[in-house]
């Protein structure tokens, strides 16, 4: 079934949300067709070496266990699945830096180096202590986008959209001695699934009762410099466990009040 995937895979394509072209424009474009495609590479066929490292519900976290020069670089992938709420809503609720804090259990505190367009900012993170060493930070470009001829779950409605973050380097903050620089690359892809038929030109008549969204997270984290393997491993499972299922409560907060998006 190998080469049908990465056939399928082939196709998606990704649509900017509403930006302009900018500086940094052909560097998103290369990170999110890479990291389009992998989000959607299957966890569940055995293939990939790909265990499941947790389960709570809806909510599945699978690890592959890696290390480069004795540095823990498990890629991790979640799925999960949230009650009323659209792909989109959730998407843009995790792009939103306004709303950050209220969910982000790893950040100290943030600053936004680069608006390069509505879609597309550049920031600088300084992370929680997480363990007794040195501080992490971080510097990322966040991008927010639709994806094209992504593979439809069943009952799916709407469009495929994914916010893809990624480490870079910015020259307002060079590497210091002081902190380490943690490198992560994220993607985020949302779906929307609805729970009840729909007759064709009747998509107004959906409501938040009839919706969930189905998440897929995928994150590639180094951090930066040797810490316990044991520990890098309890921390990172335990961090993407929290962070989905915070997200996942506030986002459903958030939209609460508001008319749904598809
Ligand atoms: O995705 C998450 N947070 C966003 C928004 O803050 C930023 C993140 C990112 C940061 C820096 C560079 C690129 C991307 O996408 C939630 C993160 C959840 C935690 C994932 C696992 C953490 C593993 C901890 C290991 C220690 C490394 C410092």
């Amino acid at each position: 079934a190998q080469p049908q995937i990465e056939a399928v895979l082939e196709d998606i394509v990704h649509k900017p949300y509403t930006g302009p072209e900018h500086k940094l424009t052909p560097l998103v474009n290369e990170h999110v067709g890479k990291y389009s495609k992998y989000v959607f590479e299957p966890v569940e066929s055995g293939d990939g070496n790909w265990q499941l490292a947790h389960e709570d519900g809806d909510m599945k976290v699978y690890r592959r266990e890696l290390e480069e020069d004795g540095v823990v670089v498990d890629p991790l992938k979640a799925q999960h699945i949230v009650k009323g709420l659209s792909a989109f809503e959730m998407c843009k609720y995790f792009f939103d830096k306004d709303t950050r804090l209220d969910w982000e259990g790893t950040v100290e505190s943030f600053k936004v180096l680069d608006k390069l367009a509505d879609d597309s900012v550049v920031f600088h993170q300084l992370h929680k202590r997480v363990w007794p060493s040195t501080q992490r930070e971080t510097v990322f470009c966040s991008h927010i986008c639709m994806l094209t001829n992504a593979p439809r779950p069943e009952n799916m409605v709407g469009h495929t959209w994914m916010v893809c973050n990624f480490s870079m380097e910015h020259p307002s903050v060079p590497i210091t001695s002081k902190m380490i620089r943690a490198t992560l690359n994220v993607g985020l892809v949302c779906q929307t699934i609805i729970n009840r038929q729909v007759e064709p030109g009747q998509e107004s008549s959906i409501t938040r009762d009839d919706v969930s969204c189905k998440i897929i997270y995928a994150a590639n984290v180094n951090p930066g410099g040797w810490a316990p393997p044991s520990v890098v491993r309890t921390i990172a499972k335990r961090e993407i466990t929290k962070f989905l299922k915070k997200i996942s409560s506030c986002a459903q907060k958030a939209v609460l009040e508001q008319p749904l998006t598809l």
